[in-house]
């Protein structure tokens, strides 16, 4: 090992117990208007950030503009003959809390279907990836490829008025979204169908055309819809909406900043979840030689998965403190359309052993099942059986949210994001004296 590498992992070290004393012994006391424990530990429900778009209470789950998943699904107009409202309809309620009419939403598909063509060096830049790139880093790369045409930057230099940023930022957001099903949908058929791509069909609303291009029959539409609606927006302090903000709040473009909160989305801890879910099933599936475990097989493997240092993936959440709302809907799917699939059941056995387990294990705070519990096995029964391309899917949704919000974030003149750090010899000493009182 080098001598640079050998110092650092010693210093490492040696710190290390320095962090944990504070936590432990120090954790609440209060520097300015924060815990210690709040300032090492992600700034854990510190009250900072403002959003209209959505709210996420830890005991009830999400509610977008003040409705909850089953009454903004039961609010918002749906294509004829389909269970889930248009992802169109629901973009329009994100940005102004009201419900459109049909028309307003025939407006909106109308709009994005302008706007929908996707520049051929976008495709250029995702075949010349190498070809085993994490779908999430090929789905960054071209949004990030597609800075040049952002329309707040040309404004910007043009010498627009505060007052004014909000529209191409707006803008910026149509175009992105407008393009964002079919070069997600590009990815998925370049990486895993031969490169056997399917053009849009552009009368189609957005889940529909989406899952034409991914050439997966009804009702994967409503699962489109379902699922793009369902991983939009958990409020703004997660890592993928909170990485949008900050990086827009530099009044970098929409391009810029969404790109970034993908990569957020990308970690296992966040998006990459629902992919860990699936690998880890499979695993168990494997364990058992393909079938579905007792409750005491799976008793075991879950033992063995904590024991073994790792996470439950699909259970525990920051915030949350119920089963996730999110978790609900996808269940309700799958009970209606796929209710004797192998893996639903297992699913729902893991529902009914792994939070006792969880308990017992006395760490994670919430011992229920996330939005990522289930949203792989629905992917799996329709043939999306690639589970590295499912956080694709949940940013495809999540730009939804992001992007109204960044809208608004301009439309307010929310200013740069720039929280302030100190140093563990500062923490140390305030903790001796017991706190560090505002000035
Ligand atoms: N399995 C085992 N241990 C868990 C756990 C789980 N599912 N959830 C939490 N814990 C542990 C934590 O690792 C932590 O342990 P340490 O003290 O040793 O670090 C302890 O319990 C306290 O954690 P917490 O306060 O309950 O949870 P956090 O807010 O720190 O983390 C996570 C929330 C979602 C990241 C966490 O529950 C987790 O790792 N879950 C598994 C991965 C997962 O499902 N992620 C997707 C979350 C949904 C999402 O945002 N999708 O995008």
């Amino acid at each position: 090992m080098s001598s640079l590498k050998e110092t650092l992992r010693e210093k490492i070290e040696a710190h290390r117990p320095r962090t944990q004393k504070l936590l432990k012994e120090h954790g609440h006391v209060v520097i300015d208007k924060v815990t210690i424990e709040q300032a090492i530990g992600g700034a854990r429900d510190v009250r900072c950030l403002v959003t209209d778009i959505s709210y996420l209470d830890p005991m009830e789950g999400i509610r977008f503009r003040g409705k909850t998943i089953p009454e903004t699904f039961a609010a918002l107009p749906k294509p004829p003959g389909c269970d889930y409202p248009s992802v169109e309809a629901f973009w329009y309620f994100l940005l102004t809390g009201e419900i459109p009419s049909e028309q307003a939403v025939k407006e909106v598909r109308d709009d994005f279907r302008e706007r929908s063509r996707v520049p051929n060096y976008v495709f250029d830049t995702l075949r010349a990836m190498a070809r085993d790139s994490h779908p999430m880093a090929l789905l960054s790369a071209a949004i990030l490829s597609m800075q040049r045409e952002s329309v707040f930057v040309r404004r910007y230099n043009e010498g627009m008025r505060k007052a004014e940023y909000w529209d191409p930022m707006y803008e910026d957001s149509m175009n992105l979204l407008a393009k964002l099903p079919q070069i997600a949908a590009y990815i998925y058929r370049m990486k895993y169908k031969g490169g056997a791509i399917i053009p849009p069909e552009p009368d189609l609303d957005m889940g529909g055309n989406f899952a034409h291009m991914m050439g997966i029959p009804k009702p994967y539409d409503d699962v489109a819809r379902m699922y793009f609606i369902l991983h939009s927006d958990h409020e703004s302090g997660n890592v993928s909406a909170h990485a949008v903000h900050l990086v827009a709040s530099t009044l970098s473009d929409a391009y810029y900043a969404f790109s970034a909160g993908l990569n957020g989305l990308a970690g296992p801890l966040h998006g990459l979840a629902n992919q860990e879910v699936l690998m880890w099933i499979q695993n168990l599936m494997k364990e058992m030689g393909g079938k579905v475990p007792s409750r005491e097989e799976l008793k075991k493997f879950l033992w063995d998965t904590l024991n073994g240092g790792r996470v439950i993936p699909g259970y525990g959440h920051a915030v949350l403190r119920i089963t996730d709302p999110r978790y609900t809907a996808q269940h309700d799917f799958a009970l209606k359309h796929m209710p004797d699939d192998p893996m639903f059941q297992l699913t729902n056995l893991i529902y009914e052993v792994a939070p006792g387990v969880l308990r017992e294990h006395g760490k994670a705070k919430n011992p229920w099942p996330n939005v990522d519990s289930a949203s792989g096995v629905i992917q799996w029964h329709y043939g999306v059986t690639q589970y590295d391309f499912y956080t694709v899917l949940f940013g495809v949704g999540r730009a939804l949210g992001t992007l109204a919000n960044i809208t608004w974030d301009r439309g307010l003149g929310y200013p740069l994001e720039r929280p302030k750090s100190v140093t563990t010899d500062m923490l140390e000493e305030w903790a001796a004296k017991g706190g560090r009182p505002m000035k």
